[in-house]
């Protein structure tokens, strides 16, 4: 992409309404523009990083076996009648009444939706285990909505939904995706901790939060450190025993601040206090929608029995804040190889030089080639100007181009996270950002 075609609306000052880091940072950028309180235009630069991670999550949830779908976000309020959330999710859900007078709802969660279609799709045992998940939008009319994206009125979230004939199935069906939830945060490059959480309008007994230390988080966390140096599971087998996974991740003490407790008999040494910020939620509630709702399964031995469930949030938009909280500097964003918008940046110092003007349009061509995106600065800015925008938007490396280099047959390469520079052969250059 070339910055001249490209829509990079830079700010140089920090915008007063913008109280932490990444939503000064996601503003300055040009990544987002709040549309109304807590409703966000996403630009063509925040919404690059909204579908890196989403796909991401796709990935690491296809991998286990979950079914992608898409539920509406304009929902009948029919469904939420019969699991009696209707009237007990208060003033969060906002409510719509189409002009026959039909009672409608903007989902701020779709478990009513998602049990509707397997009663009337899905009614035996021989099709269970299921997980259906999407990625799609809800609205949550907060009261206060704060920390731009991070808590938004309208947010983008990861919903999965399992189905299982038993509790035991159904832990299976947890476990999986407590499981997945870790290598999904570690392919971002964040260090996620699972605590035990209470479960609040989604109900059931059994609910762990993941939560990344950050220090402008909304809850306080205290942990044991182990839970930070643990390796998350590679090459995992999703049919095999998950339990001793779970176990080993929960043994060790993890709580928010409601839940931190005195005697927890971790060794002051071992003690994490920090503040978290939770980008993802799993619950297991069994019956707590299918009983009302009449989601039944038929057993092997022919009777029918309301099916056992779980659903599991992550927050797809929340994520691109967070993962700038946790990714930063002075001078911007230091973007994640994985999620970065683009593979990098590059400077031309001296636009409509013939010599750089070359070499720059032939390192576009390769990345292009490559199947991969350079960011490519060919604007008129001076170096200084073009240097701090680059720093600002945080791509992991910067490829710098100018008449003396080129002379030589080199480019300097800047890593952004280190802030290392080298000189290279054009070739070397490509090889590192490349790989
Ligand atoms: C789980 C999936 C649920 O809604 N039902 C479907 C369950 N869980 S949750 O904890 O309420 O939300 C899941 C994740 O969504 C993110 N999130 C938000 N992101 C931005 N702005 C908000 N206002 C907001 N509310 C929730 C969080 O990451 C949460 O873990």
């Amino acid at each position: 992409m070339r910055l001249s075609r490209f829509m990079l609306p830079t700010l140089k000052e920090n915008p007063a309404e913008a109280s932490i880091v990444s939503h000064r940072l996601m503003l300055r950028a040009g990544m987002v523009r709040q549309h109304a309180s807590g409703i966000y235009n996403w630009l063509p630069l925040g919404l690059k990083v909204l579908r890196r991670i989403e796909t991401i999550v796709r990935e690491e949830q296809d991998r286990t076996g979950a079914l992608e779908i898409l539920m509406p976000t304009i929902q009948s309020a029919e469904p939420w009648k019969e699991s009696g959330r209707y009237d007990d999710y208060g003033k969060e859900m906002l409510r719509i009444v189409d002009r026959h007078e039909v009672d409608l709802l903007y989902g701020p969660t779709h478990e009513e939706v998602v049990t509707d279609i397997f009663r009337k799709n899905v009614g035996s045992y021989k099709s269970l285990p299921m997980n259906m998940y999407q990625i799609q939008w809800k609205f949550r009319d907060e009261v206060r909505p704060r920390f731009g994206v991070m808590r938004g009125r309208e947010f983008l979230m990861k919903d999965a939904y399992s189905f299982d004939t038993s509790y035991e199935a159904a832990k299976h069906a947890y476990n999986k995706m407590f499981v997945a939830y870790l290598r999904t945060y570690e392919r971002m490059g964040l260090k996620a901790i699972p605590m035990a959480a209470d479960t609040g309008p989604i109900g059931g007994k059994l609910s762990h939060e993941f939560i990344i230390l950050a220090e402008t988080g909304e809850s306080a966390v205290y942990c044991h450190k182990g839970l930070l140096e643990k390796p998350v599971p590679k090459d995992v087998d999703y049919d095999a025993d998950l339990q001793p996974i779970i176990d080993d991740w929960t043994s060790l003490y993890a709580a928010t601040d409601e839940m931190h407790v005195e005697g927890h008999g971790v060794p002051e040494g071992d003690l994490v206090s920090a503040r978290g910020i939770e980008v993802g939620h799993i619950f297991h509630f069994g019956t707590k929608y299918s009983d009302p709702m009449g989601a039944t399964v038929t057993l092997p031995d022919g009777t029918n029995a309301p099916v056992y469930m779980g659903s599991y949030g992550i927050g797809v938009s929340r994520l691109a804040g967070a993962i700038i909280e946790a990714s930063h500097d002075d001078n911007g964003i230091i973007w994640p190889k994985e999620v970065a918008p683009f593979a990098a940046g590059l400077v031309n110092l001296k636009s409509g030089n013939a010599e750089t003007d070359a070499v720059c349009a032939d390192i576009y061509d390769r990345f292009l080639a490559h199947g991969s995106e350079v960011l490519y600065d060919d604007t008129d800015e001076r170096a200084g100007a073009k240097f701090a925008n680059m720093d600002l938007i945080g791509l992991p490396w910067q490829i710098i181009v100018g008449p003396k280099g080129v002379a030589k047959g080199l480019v300097e390469l800047k890593n952004r996270a280190t802030g290392e520079r080298d000189e290279l052969s054009l070739d070397a250059a490509l090889q590192k950002v490349l790989g």
